[in-house]
């Protein structure tokens, strides 16, 4: 949710004075809210990034983060980060496109997903693309839905053939696989697992 503190204008950029800058993660509430997550999704780090990609790694509905520390100098290295995101108890859905007509990966396909949320109706939309910085995204679409109610209407647009299918009352926080032109999402039941028991196992090996 948007604090109370929450202002009109996009974050301050960190001072040149600053000699160490800290990792800082925004969550983008509207196009004008920001919110500062990096505290309460773990985020803080004081190295610097170089890459950085976004995807559900275990699997458990929110999006965790990859980055890729150190500089663009030989020696100025330092291990990569895995942030394991705490969640927020917020909504979600995701998308597993297969083009048929359209490539494979669904590459360029659009989605809008119409909420039913207080105060009312919203859009939220999505390109499929790797859509990160010097990183790559999951292509599978992993769609924050917030404190959505119910997921009116999901309305995706096909690059090739043109097509545009529409499915209604579709369940939130559930992973769906759809094949281009299907006529139905096929719910997909991937396996949750522990993030931090892998890498509490991985620190005795
Ligand atoms: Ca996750
Ligand atoms: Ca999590």
């Amino acid at each position: 949710m948007i604090s109370e503190s929450s202002s009109t204008s996009p974050p301050p950029l960190a001072s040149p004075s600053q000699a160490i800058p800290a990792a800082q993660f925004w969550k983008i509430l509207t196009v004008t809210d920001f919110q500062d997550v990096t505290t309460s999704g773990g985020f803080g780090h004081l190295q610097k990034g170089h890459g950085i990609a976004f995807g559900d790694i275990d699997n458990d509905g929110d999006e965790d983060i990859f980055e890729k520390m150190g500089g663009a100098f030989p020696g100025d290295s330092y291990q990569s980060v895995l942030y394991e995101n705490p969640g927020h108890g917020n909504h979600w859905i995701t998308l597993d496109l297969e083009g048929i007509k359209s490539n494979r990966s669904a590459f360029g396909t659009k989605i809008r997903i119409t909420l039913e949320a207080a105060p009312g109706k919203r859009h939220i939309y999505h390109t499929v693309g790797y859509g990160s910085s010097f990183g790559g995204n999951p292509l599978r679409q992993h769609i924050g839905l917030g404190k959505a109610e119910r997921v009116a209407e999901i309305e995706i647009s096909w690059p090739t053939s043109k097509l545009v299918q529409k499915f209604t009352n579709v369940a939130l926080d559930r992973a769906f696989h759809l094949r281009e032109g299907a006529s139905s999402l096929q719910l997909l039941h991937w396996k949750t697992f522990s993030l931090r028991q892998h890498s509490e196992e991985a620190m005795h090996h």
